[in-house]
């Protein structure tokens, strides 16, 4: 899996510099790299303590802590649909992470996995966001359900829901729209979105799952707060982590990681593997 998290080689390359010294200049060096690379003031402070009260000697070391702190914030989540019961991931995000792409690598791997997957065009704001969906439902060989451009997206996905179930389809990708004229619509909107779903789908079986893009950085937060207090989050997508070596985002969202997008083919899609994120960190898995 490609997994380019730039920092790694920064850290070590600064403790490097200092290693016999690790004085303040260090410590400040190490938090701006930190709040660079969007982990976050108070996470950069936090490695910096710890750093400062442990004083590794080698890199090893140093990298060790540093690993140490940011495992048990980040998260991975396994989303398995089930074979005997129609699944639902709702996808979310703002516009243009990636979140039709991503519905489009979805189908792909979990059709690669057997199951029999729909696709829900609910973004409705836009003619071509319907389109476009289209598109990939042709291309990778699944069923789409739609509406005309405008209708209302709680439909759509009512919709797909009745011919999922009556068919014995396994799961709906269900594609959003990232804009509204203004955050309270949205979020409204979502609400609408999120009670059709919850009244026909056990929530064992419903995810709801946010895009996040990896060149984001510091707006990401913002973004997963707005959607976790709309509509409660289960799990996030990092898309366009080929072209961002940034994912300290990802540490203070805090939420569990599925998928990583690491391109624009429908193959570039992975499963978040915490510990091989981590090494890369490290600069171990470049
Ligand atoms: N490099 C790269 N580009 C991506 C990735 N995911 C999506 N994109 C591109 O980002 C743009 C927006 O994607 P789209 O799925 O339309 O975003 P949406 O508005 O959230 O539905 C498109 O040009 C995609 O090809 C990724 O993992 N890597
Ligand atoms: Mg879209």
């Amino acid at each position: 899996m490609l997994f380019k998290f730039g920092i790694g080689a920064k850290l070590k390359a600064l403790f490097s510099g200092f290693r016999k010294t690790l004085d303040q200049s260090f410590f400040d060096n190490l938090e701006d790299l930190l709040i660079e690379g969007d982990f976050g003031a108070k996470n950069a402070m936090l490695i910096s303590d710890e750093v400062n009260a442990r004083k590794p000697k080698t890199e090893e070391e140093f990298m060790a802590i540093v690993r140490e702190l940011l495992e048990d914030k980040i998260s991975c989540i396994d989303l398995k649909p089930s074979k005997d019961e129609l699944t639902v991931y709702l996808v979310l995000g703002v516009n243009g992470v990636g979140k039709t792409t991503s519905i489009a690598k979805m189908a792909t791997y979990y059709k690669n996995e057997g199951y029999k997957v729909v696709m829900a065009a609910a973004d409705t704001f836009r003619a071509a966001a319907i389109d476009q969906l289209e598109l990939h439902a042709q291309r990778t060989g699944v069923r789409i359900v739609r509406q005309e451009n405008g209708s209302d997206p709680g439909a759509v996905i009512y919709d797909a829901i009745s011919s999922a179930q009556a068919r014995g389809d396994n799961l709906i990708l269900c594609d959003t729209a990232g804009r509204m004229h203004n955050k309270e619509n949205l979020v409204r909107e979502l609400q609408k979105i999120d009670k059709v779903i919850k009244n026909r789908i056990k929530p064992e079986n419903y995810k709801k799952i946010l895009v996040i893009d990896a060149t984001t950085g510091q707006n990401s937060i913002s973004q997963a707060q707005i959607f976790n207090e709309a509509v409660g989050i289960d799990a996030l997508i990092l898309t366009k982590y080929d072209s961002a070596a940034k994912a300290g985002a990802l540490v203070q969202i805090g939420l569990p990681v599925a998928f990583v997008g690491t391109g624009e083919h429908y193959g570039d899609m992975h499963v978040f593997d915490k510990d091989e994120f981590l090494t890369s960190l490290a600069g171990l898995g470049e």
